[in-house]
């Protein structure tokens, strides 16, 4: 079938519940683009097992994810969704892409040196060789655009420099793919510390809002949000805390800083944190009861599994074939 519209690619890891970071940096951009674009989405548990995980609560944080996946609006007929593992080819063109990825561009990123010091007794071949399985997920579906986070823009530039490489060696192969960034919410920093990323391996889970915390986790944890104490409601350098708080603000409800900034003139920080957790909370809440139905029918989660699974092998097979044959390959 001829390529009509333009592909998106994106993955999530199964290592914990989706924060509110990954949520307004990623997943509600997910959501939205699969009237204009041919969307795949995947689980991408293959990446989670860099760092060491708990078999039984893998297995448990895959199916949820996914079923959270379906339950924020990703529909399955529209879209493909899947789990990464159940496409081996992902892992098969990884193999040729890291023979055209060099030892120094892999040494140079973030990712791989944060998580390296942060687990210096694991730093495994997978860990440093992460982000050739990240491009190899993006090139093998010839997508145009990849929603992610801006914590993901070096692994987005290096999957560029890759395809751009093969292309330079064997001819148009690849579709060099392009970031696309969220306006607000790219970066959602922690509530306790809000210089740091809003991550799903905080230690403070004070600092986090994960997607299925119950209302009165959420307006709590927003009432002991980290701020200053000068008191004024006003999007400025050296106030993080409540930036990060106007940013959530905003991302939710779609208002300007300088409206939040009107909305919210005279008023305490304890008023506005309310507000803040009180339109999160409202927001997630849909989801929150479409997640509980979906998981509790495992027979509809494993035929979307399959059906995505089935969907994802079929775009894939033709760009592995044509990268087998490029690279000198006996396609049978
Ligand atoms: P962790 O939160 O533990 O660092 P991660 O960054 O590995 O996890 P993933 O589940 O792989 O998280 O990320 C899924 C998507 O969420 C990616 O597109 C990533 O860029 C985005 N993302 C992660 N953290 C944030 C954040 N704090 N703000 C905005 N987007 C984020
Ligand atoms: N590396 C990403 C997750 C990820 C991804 C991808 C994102 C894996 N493969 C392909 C976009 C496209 C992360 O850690 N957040």
């Amino acid at each position: 079938m001829e390529k009509t519209k333009k592909r998106i690619f994106s993955g999530i890891q199964p290592t914990n519940t989706p924060h509110l970071g990954n949520y307004l940096g990623a997943l509600v951009n997910w959501i939205k683009l699969q009237d204009e674009y041919e969307c795949t989405y995947s689980i991408v548990d293959l990446h989670s097992i860099t760092v060491r995980q708990d078999p039984q609560k893998l297995k448990k944080q895959i199916n949820e994810s996914y079923a959270l996946l379906l339950a924020m609006g990703v529909d399955p007929d529209k879209s493909t969704a899947f789990v990464q593992s159940h496409n081996c080819q992902h892992a098969e063109l990884s193999w040729v892409l890291s023979c055209y990825t060099q030892f120094g561009e892999l040494s140079r990123m973030t990712q791989f040196k944060d998580k390296s010091a942060k687990h210096p007794e694991n730093v495994n071949a997978g860990l440093f060789t992460y982000p050739v399985l990240m491009a190899a997920d993006i090139l093998a579906y010839q997508a145009d655009l990849v929603p992610v986070g801006i914590d993901q823009k070096q692994h987005l530039e290096l999957a560029r420099n890759i395809a751009q490489r093969f292309n330079q060696v064997h001819g148009d192969t690849f579709i060099v793919p392009e970031p696309y960034i969220a306006k607000t919410g790219a970066k959602v920093m922690s509530l306790q510390s809000p210089e740091k990323k809003m991550s799903k391996s905080d230690e403070n889970p004070n600092g986090s809002i994960s997607v299925l915390d119950d209302r009165d986790t959420i307006i709590r944890k927003f009432k002991r949000a980290v701020t200053d104490s000068e008191a004024v409601i006003a999007y400025r350098e050296g106030k993080d805390g409540i930036n990060n708080l106007m940013s959530i603000y905003s991302a939710v409800t779609d208002k300007s800083f300088e409206e939040i900034e009107k909305e919210f003139a005279g008023k305490g920080y304890g008023e506005f944190k309310l507000a803040v957790g009180e339109v999160v909370a409202d927001h997630l809440a849909p989801v929150q009861n479409e997640f509980a139905k979906i998981i509790a029918d495992k027979k509809y989660i494993d035929e979307c599994m399959r059906k995505g699974a089935e969907k994802a092998f079929k775009t894939t097979r033709k760009t592995l074939q044509k990268v087998y044959k490029k690279v000198g390959f006996i396609v049978l």
